[in-house]
């Protein structure tokens, strides 16, 4: 066996933790919980969708007979602009503090049974440009320091409704996630003179193991520190903080990559592929930090087996059956055609 087939343990570098890697274990016999396939048969329009145009909504009010996209207030935000003004340090052990914040949802187009891969690249470059209009709005508000990007697609992944949408949500304070890659990106720039994530890129490039799909400005690949099977890492191909600093042309790639990526993960085992995903942006003042995406999908070997972070990975640290290189391999072998469109 080579030394890659043995359990082995990778580092990220975005975050700075581990990852356990056990390729043989591909071979253990699998007699747990057997799902069934998501299905996938929604009408155009759904009467009872809180997201479907011109219906009622769970909250109050009701939506337009919106044509493309569509953007509200949550009805039922996590979190509140105005935030209680408290701040709770008085013993290290109890500490608490207000957060100010705003949640909106994004609805992709008006028909209930599309989701990204099967929208247009342009109504997808439509996307886009709402994400990152209301990157720029959220961003103005003086209370406002980062902006979350994402969606939650499927039900295995909590989704609570079909109807193609994603969420933002802008906080006061920059949450763990960013600031742990924030803090990895400026002290990668402080050592190296340069872009962690752009010299990634540079290697994966040149290595040609783990990349998935790519175009003139964008590329997609499973990264060499995935934890969850099939997760993928989006990347531009130049220095870029925010949504904001992509031009016409990158926002139109990223959607022709974005509908590429995501057909893929729907021909892999021909379903509506769940996953979660977002973007990564530079929290306001921040010139450190790299625009990029993740994909986090729990499926492993079939709709309806999916990987769950329980026992090691909740006491011990995460830990994954197949090798990120055999999960590229799986997604660059795809076709780019949806499953749907495709007669053979
Ligand atoms: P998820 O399916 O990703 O959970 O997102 C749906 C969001 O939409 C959820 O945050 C909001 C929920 O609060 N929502 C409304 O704001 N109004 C509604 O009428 C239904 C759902
Ligand atoms: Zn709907």
């Amino acid at each position: 066996m080579e030394p890659r087939q043995y359990p082995h343990r990778r580092f990220n570098p975005l975050t700075g933790e581990w990852v356990l890697v056990s390729p043989h274990r591909l071979l253990r016999p699998w007699q747990g919980k057997v799902e069934r396939a998501p299905e996938d048969r929604r009408p155009q329009y759904d009467p009872n969708c809180y997201l479907c145009p011109s219906n009622p909504r769970a909250g109050s009010g009701r939506n337009p007979a919106y044509q493309g996209t569509f953007i509200f207030d949550n009805d039922f935000p996590a979190l509140l602009p105005e935030p209680a003004n408290f701040l709770d340090e008085a013993s290290p052990l109890f500490q608490s503090e207000g957060e100010a914040g705003r949640c909106r949802v994004v609805c992709f187009h008006p028909r209930h049974d599309l989701s990204l891969p099967e929208l247009s690249v342009a109504e997808i470059a439509e996307v886009i440009r709402a994400w990152t209009e209301q990157t720029r709005l959220l961003l103005r508000e003086s209370a406002m320091n980062h902006v979350q990007v994402f969606e939650n697609k499927g039900e295995l992944m909590g989704c609570s409704n079909p109807h193609p949408h994603s969420q933002l949500w802008a906080t006061a304070h920059v949450p763990t996630e960013v600031e742990k890659e924030l803090e990895h990106q400026r002290s990668y720039r402080k050592r190296h003179g340069s872009s962690l994530l752009l010299d990634y890129l540079a290697q994966e490039q040149q290595r040609q193991e783990r990349i998935v799909c790519t175009n003139q400005h964008f590329t997609a690949l499973v990264p060499y520190w995935a934890v969850w099977p099939f997760e993928t890492l989006v990347l531009p191909h130049r220095a870029a903080g925010r949504l904001m600093d992509l031009t016409g042309p990158e926002i139109e790639a990223l959607a022709d990559l974005l509908k590429r990526l995501t057909t893929r993960y729907d021909n892999l085992f021909r379903c509506s592929f769940p996953y979660s995903m977002g973007f990564h942006q530079a929290p306001k003042g921040v010139g450190d930090f790299q625009l990029h995406m993740h994909f986090f999908p729990p499926l492993l070997r079939s709709p309806s087996v999916r990987k769950f972070q329980v026992g090691f990975e909740m006491l011990g640290m995460p830990q994954r059956d197949s090798t990120p290189e055999q999960a590229a391999d799986r997604l660059r072998e795809l076709s780019e055609v949806h499953y749907k469109l495709s007669h053979c």
